[in-house]
């Protein structure tokens, strides 16, 4: 069996797979794709048009694998030996629960990220700090989501927490203001060996240009103070 993981260099859902294949010592090529001129194998082959896929070759052929949440939980089934979830069902769903949170969040970044002007920036700001508030309610003594274990929750956090190691170049947006757990938790997040081989070293630099080419209003709102 080989993996492929088929990617762009900022995406988020990407890194979560990413992470666990690392967790998990399994090898694997990573293809990097140009979202905004996708290759011809790609769309052929991609139900949806979205990174991450993986491609997983066995010799009676190959199977690919979309949306990161389905990949990441194939991943954990069919490597048990490495358990990123917790063994009992009711814990595994409410862990799935949060997952389902993180993708929430991610949209409220994007918006961030995106916003065109300071009212925009505000609402997703907002959004976002809510949703900080509420998993703080969350978390235990850490330093990851379920304790000392790392799990799937975490895979699916660390890739939205990064973000905020470029935006805080940029400005404080005061999402970790009050709520200390989960900046504890995203600062061991961004230690973590597979979380921190997720992303090529230049990710910081890609982000900012991303942010340029959007004539982001994050960047707009410090650069006329
Ligand atoms: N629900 C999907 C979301 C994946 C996604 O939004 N990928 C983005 C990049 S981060 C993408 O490929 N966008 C290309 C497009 O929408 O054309 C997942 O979890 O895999």
């Amino acid at each position: 069996m080989t993996y492929t993981l088929v990617s762009h260099s900022l995406c988020p859902y990407v890194q979560r797979a990413a992470i666990v294949l690392a967790e998990k010592a399994i090898p694997f090529e990573r293809v990097t794709i140009d979202l905004d001129a996708k290759p011809d194998w790609f769309t052929a082959i991609s139900p949806t048009g979205k990174v991450p896929l993986l491609r997983v070759a066995r010799p009676r052929g190959e199977t690919i694998l979309f949306e990161s949440s389905v990949i990441c939980e194939y991943i954990e089934e069919s490597h048990p030996e490495v358990s990123l979830h917790p063994v009992d069902p009711l814990e595994r769903a409410v862990h799935r629960g949060w997952m389902e949170f993180g993708s929430a969040l991610l949209a409220d970044i994007w918006g961030l990220e995106t916003a065109p002007d300071g009212t925009t920036l505000e609402r997703h700001r907002l959004a976002v700090l809510t949703k900080a508030r509420r998993l703080e309610t969350a978390l235990g003594d850490g330093p990851f989501f379920a304790g000392g274990r790392f799990s799937l929750v975490d895979a699916v956090f660390a890739p939205a927490w990064r973000y905020f190691d470029t935006f805080d170049e940029i400005r404080d947006l005061g999402v970790f203001d009050d709520t200390p757990k989960v900046l504890r938790w995203r600062r061991a997040l961004a230690q973590r060996p597979s979380v921190q081989a997720a992303v090529a070293e230049d990710y910081g630099d890609r982000l900012t240009a991303f942010l340029r080419r959007q004539d982001a209003a994050l960047l707009k709102a410090v650069e006329t103070t």
